[in-house]
């Protein structure tokens, strides 16, 4: 009998380490190199799907680790996907959920390799599955946390001059409050008119160190804080969102729908960050979204730093989807030294563009990623009969 042309005959996860551009300090850890785990699927009709599974910093900003996220597909979630039908993915998913319990950054990257998959099957783009593109280009957030103010100004100058960013993050909470923003207030000034400024704290305040360094960040002209104390601690996240005048952006507690209903119903933010990875995928993406909006919170397209892989998949889902009030910070590819695509996104007049052409829209390039692959081997999952 002839195998069904999307039965899933091979899975592979690879390990990357990509050298970043500069030092990427973070409250939480400093990046010099960004770890990721590609996953291909491999289906009977030759036809092949991308996935990507990202966190930062090791174990220093989630639950889940590049190494963790690889052992979790390699040897649970494999084996309940092999032989299976591809192209059934809402089946596939939930297979994989009657085993699984957290992990969403695991379960996004092999979730993404089945849509990328099934939409280059059927000669579709993934954000054709998800209705259609409603928007073909996103506004680009850049982030400057070289460690350094000058040097951090000279970045935007020419990101200014280049029209790739207007829009600047910058990470503060490893510094003395009164440091940060002494650091932050000269940023906005050095760009005033020119650019807007937001901050993300990486949960690092108090809610005394909060209360005060947001009144004297909103006086300096900041737009937006993100994820300024414990993602555990929603009253916090309440009380602040009502007594500043400054966005309140929930980021790292956001692990999915759950997550968002919680936040939202908390009203611990008035703005979400939606991230794929860490919402568990794309369609659980997406219900953050639709959450988000019926709360009548803005949303945000945020990123785990990925590669052109995860970018890509975040930009066809974030392409379809509501309203990115405070645009998207897609930018993963442009902080490695490298990225691992065959043709690199595109990023001109301070937006992101969706890439065309079926599935994510993106190829790998093979020898890049053999020559960042951490062991220069993959673990294989492979039908032999
Ligand atoms: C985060 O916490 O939002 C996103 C941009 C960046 O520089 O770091 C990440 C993680
Ligand atoms: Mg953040």
């Amino acid at each position: 009998m002839p195998r069904p042309a999307a039965q899933i005959d091979a899975i592979e996860t690879r390990i990357l380490d990509l050298p970043t551009i500069r030092g990427h300090v973070l409250s939480m850890t400093t990046m010099h190199v960004q770890t990721i785990v590609l996953v291909t699927l491999r289906f009977a009709d030759g036809s092949i799907g991308l996935g990507e599974g990202t966190t930062i910093g090791g174990l220093s900003y989630g639950a889940e680790s590049p190494e963790s996220i690889r052992s979790a597909i390699d040897t649970y979630l494999a084996p309940i996907l092999m032989g299976q039908d591809g192209d059934a993915v809402a089946a596939r998913m939930a297979a994989i959920d009657a085993h699984l319990v957290g992990n969403p950054i695991a379960r996004c990257a092999v979730e993404t390799a089945l849509w990328d998959a099934k939409a280059s099957r059927l000669d579709l783009s993934v954000a054709d599955l998800f209705g259609g593109p409603v928007r073909h280009g996103l506004p680009i957030v850049w982030t400057l946390a070289s460690g350094d103010t000058a040097r951090d100004i000279e970045e935007a100058e020419k990101m200014l001059e280049a029209r790739r960013h207007r829009d600047f993050k910058l990470k503060i909470g490893r510094r003395d409050v009164r440091e940060d923003v002494a650091h932050v207030a000269a940023i906005v000034r050095a760009v005033e008119n020119r650019a807007s400024v937001r901050v993300d704290v990486n949960q690092h305040w108090s809610i005394d160190q909060a209360r005060w360094g947001l009144a004297a960040l909103e006086e300096a002209g900041v737009t937006m804080a993100e994820q300024p104390v414990a993602a555990t601690d929603l009253p916090a996240m309440a009380d602040l969102s009502r007594q500043c005048r400054l966005a309140i952006l929930a980021d790292e507690a956001l692990r999915g729908p759950g997550d968002a209903y919680r936040v939202a119903r908390g009203r611990a933010g008035t703005a979400l960050a939606v991230k794929v990875g860490q919402s568990g995928g794309l369609v659980r993406a997406r219900e953050v979204m639709a959450i988000g909006q019926a709360a009548g919170l803005s949303l945000y397209g945020g990123t785990m730093l990925e590669t052109g892989v995860c970018t890509a998949a975040a930009m066809q889902l974030f392409c379809t989807g509501p309203d990115l009030e405070w645009g998207c910070e897609l930018f993963g590819p442009l902080l490695l030294t490298e990225d691992i695509l065959a043709q690199p996104l595109q990023y001109t007049d301070f937006e992101i563009r969706l890439p065309d052409g079926p599935g994510i829209g993106v190829a790998l390039d093979l020898d890049k990623v053999d020559a960042f692959d951490r062991e220069r081997g993959s673990t294989l999952h492979r039908i032999t009969a």
